[in-house]
C-alpha cells in the first residue's frame, strides 16, 4: 500500500451540531474529530458492465486530525450480508490510500456498493458523511428481436439503466394520467438540469442480433428547447463490446430535434406532438450483445420524452421511404373505433397488426379497402402500437392510445 499526497479539494472533517429553538434562532457549533477515515473513491466499476464479477479499487483517506493507523471497512451490494476489510498503515491528515477488495459475485441488473469505514483507530467512526458508493448495473442475457418496450409501467423497465455521473436530474419514467391523455414513457427533463454539458445515459436492454441480417431501431420523440440560447442535444449510441466503444448512429440538436414550438414553460407535449425516428442499425447483425444508449446532452433547454422503442428485424426501406408513409390513427385516443390512413400511398392488401404495452399481438387484419378501420370497443384502456407490413416487412407504425 502506497499512501499518496493530500487531496486537492480536501475539507476538514467537522462534527456538526445545530441547536434550534422554534425554527427562530440557532446556533453551530464545531469541533475537530480525532479519528474519522473516510472513502474518497470507489474505481475499477463500470457503470454498466457485462462480467458478472467485480473488484472494487477502493480510495481510503483520513479526514481526522490524528494519524490513521486502522480503519474497518464495511462494505456490502444493495442490503446484502456485510462484509468486512482491516486496513492497516500510517496516513497524516487527508492522505490516501488504495486498496483492493476481493472479488464479490454480483447478479444481472442494478446495484448499489456501499463502502463504510466504521472504525478508525480502534474509535467508532462517528462522522459517516465521508462513507461511499457506487451504482452500477450487470448486463443480462440479450433479448431476440422484433422487441419493443412502451414504458406501460411506472418505472424503468428490466435492464434498462440511468449512468448520471453528477446525480443531478436525470432521465426517469414520466406518467401522465389525464382524462385526454395517457402517457407513460421515459423522460430527460432538460429543463430542470442547469448543469450544461453534462450528460446523462439511458442504457436500453441489450438485443441479439446474432440471427438477423436486418436491424431497424424506432422510437416517438418528443421535445422542444428553451429559447434561441438553450437547447439541448440527443445521441443514440450503439457497442458491441459492452460499453468499451460507442458509435453515434443518431445525433440531433435544436430544431433537428423539436417536435414542438420553444417555450419557457415546462415542456409536457400534447400527442400531436411526437414523431417517430427510425434508424438503420444493419451494421450490427451477426452481435450477439448490442447495447443502445440515449446519450442526453444538457444544455439547460426543455424536457424530452421517448416512447415505444422497437427494434425489427427489418429496415422497410426497400418499400417506399418511411417519409413518405406517415401512417394516420384517428381519433387518437381512440374509445370505440380508429380511422386508419396514409399520407400518401394506397395500402390495400397490406396486413394492419395492433400489439398492446406487453408486446402481445392482440388485433390482425388484412386491408381490403382504401378506408379502413380497426375496432378497438374490446381493447382494455391503455397504450397501444399500430404497425402495417407488406409482403412482411413493415412500412408504418404509429402509437395508439385506447380510452374510455
Ligand atoms: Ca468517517
Ligand atoms: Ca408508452
Ligand atoms: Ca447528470
Amino acid at each position: 500500500m502506497i499512501a499518496q499526497q493530500p487531496s486537492k479539494n480536501a475539507f476538514p472533517s467537522y462534527e456538526y451540531i445545530l441547536f434550534g429553538h422554534h425554527g427562530k434562532s440557532c446556533q453551530h457549533m464545531f469541533f475537530l474529530i480525532d479519528n474519522d477515515g473516510g472513502i474518497s473513491g470507489i474505481n475499477s466499476i463500470p457503470g454498466f458492465q457485462c462480467n458478472t464479477t467485480i473488484s472494487p479499487s477502493v480510495v481510503i483517506e483520513n479526514f481526522g486530525s490524528d494519524v490513521l493507523t486502522t480503519a474497518t471497512l464495511q462494505y456490502f451490494i444493495d442490503e446484502g450480508t456485510p462484509e468486512y476489510y482491516y486496513w492497516q498503515g500510517a496516513l497524516p491528515p487527508y492522505w490516501m490510500d488504495t486498496i483492493v477488495l476481493p472479488q464479490m459475485s454480483v447478479s444481472e441488473g442494478s446495484h448499489t456498493l456501499s463502502i463504510l469505514v466504521t472504525e478508525a483507530n480502534g474509535t467508532v467512526d462517528f462522522n459517516g458523511g465521508n462513507n461511499g458508493s457506487v451504482q452500477f448495473n450487470v448486463v443480462g442475457s440479450s433479448e431476440p428481436v422484433p422487441y419493443a418496450e412502451s414504458f406501460s409501467q411506472p418505472f424503468l423497465p428490466t435492464g434498462f439503466f440511468v449512468e448520471n455521473s453528477n446525480g443531478g436530474p436525470s432521465w426517469d419514467h414520466f406518467l401522465l394520467d389525464g382524462y385526454f391523455t395517457l402517457l407513460s414513457c421515459v423522460r430527460m427533463p432538460f429543463y430542470i438540469n442547469d448543469v450544461s454539458g453534462d450528460i446523462d445515459d439511458l442504457y436500453m436492454r441489450n438485443i441479439d442480433l446474432s440471427n438477423v441480417s436486418q436491424a431497424q431501431l424506432s422510437f416517438d420523440v418528443a421535445y422542444t428547447y428553451y429559447s434561441e440560447y438553450y437547447w439541448d442535444e440527443l445521441k443514440v449510441m450503439v457497442s458491441t463490446d459492452c460499453g468499451n466503444n460507442w458509435d453515434v448512429v443518431y445525433d440531433k440538436q435544436k430544431d433537428d430535434l423539436a417536435t414542438a414550438p420553444a417555450t419557457d414553460v415546462f415542456f409536457v407535449p400534447g400527442s400531436a406532438q411526437w414523431r417517430n425516428e427510425t434508424v438503420d442499425i444493419s451494421q450490427y447483425t451477426g452481435n450477439s450483445n448490442v447495447i443502445i444508449k440515449f446519450d442526453a446532452v444538457n444544455g439547460h433547454g426543455n424536457n424530452l420524452y421517448i416512447d415505444n422503442i422497437a427494434i425489427d428485424n427489418n429496415t422497410g426501406i426497400d418499400e417506399v421511404s418511411s417519409k413518405e408513409n406517415v401512417l394516420m390513427l384517428y381519433p387518437n385516443p381512440a374509445s370505440t373505433f380508429v380511422n386508419v390512413s396514409f399520407s400518401n400511398m394506397n395500402f390495400v392488401g397490406n396486413e394492419i397488426s395492433v400489439f398492446n404495452s406487453l408486446g402481445q399481438k392482440i388485433y390482425f387484419s388484412k386491408i381490403s379497402s382504401s378506408h379502413t378501420m380497426i375496432p378497438v370497443e374490446q381493447f382494455p384502456s391503455g397504450a397501444y402500437r399500430v404497425y402495417v407490413n407488406s409482403n412482411g416487412a413493415q412500412f408504418s407504425t404509429a402509437p395508439l392510445v385506447v380510452f374510455r
